[in-house]
């Protein structure tokens, strides 16, 4: 198989009781593992297969991209949490947000509410762009690779995410990832790669 499901950076139930073991083995071990059985599916026998997730992502599109996307998405928020994550991020990030948005509940803010407002499925991030951090949302499997941004940190808001521990309750489950699972440490080693790169 030319792609393979990653193992989680945690167990199962390490995110609980924020995020339950219910909604991280459905998550990870149905949703994001059809993606990868339906990419390795649509690769088969074609040029792409000898390709990295990242080749397909900026050259495909249609089912090709969607799968591929959704792979690279799943694995990027698997690392965008952590046990005993969430609060005010501090270091070299915590310094860049009050510079790009004034501060860090303003930041914050902007993020819940990018998350909450995205219509349908979707994901809400923070981006790197041009040198300045930027909240950004987007539909479906879309992703800031395709938009010359370089990714930080995310949240997955397809329904699938939250629909388990919160039912429909997205602004609660944006909120409970905010306070307990956002990896802030994640998120700055990606933005001083980013910024060295
Ligand atoms: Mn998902």
């Amino acid at each position: 198989m030319a792609f393979t499901l990653s193992d989680l950076p945690y167990g199962s139930d390490a995110l609980a009781p924020h995020m339950s073991a219910e909604t991280l083995s459905f998550h990870h071990g149905k949703h994001h593992k059809t993606y990868v059985d339906n990419l390795n599916k649509l690769v088969q026998d074609k040029p792409e297969a000898s390709k990295t997730l990242e080749e397909i992502i900026l050259s495909a599109q249609g089912p090709l991209f969607n799968n591929a996307a959704q792979i690279w998405n799943h694995d990027f928020f698997w690392k965008s949490m952590r046990p005993g994550g969430g609060g005010t991020p501090s270091g070299e990030l915590g310094r860049k947000i009050v510079e790009d948005f004034g501060s860090a509940e303003a930041f914050a803010t902007k993020l819940s509410t990018a998350a909450a407002t995205q219509f349908g499925s979707g994901w809400a991030w923070l981006v790197l762009d041009q040198g300045k951090l930027a909240v950004t949302a987007t539909s479906n499997a879309d992703l800031p690779l395709k938009h010359n941004q370089k990714a930080l940190l995310t949240i997955d808001v397809w329904e699938h995410a939250y629909y388990i521990d919160h039912r429909n309750a997205r602004p609660k489950y944006i909120e409970t990832f905010l306070t307990h699972l956002a990896n802030w440490d994640f998120a700055q080693a990606n933005l001083l790669a980013a910024s060295r790169g």
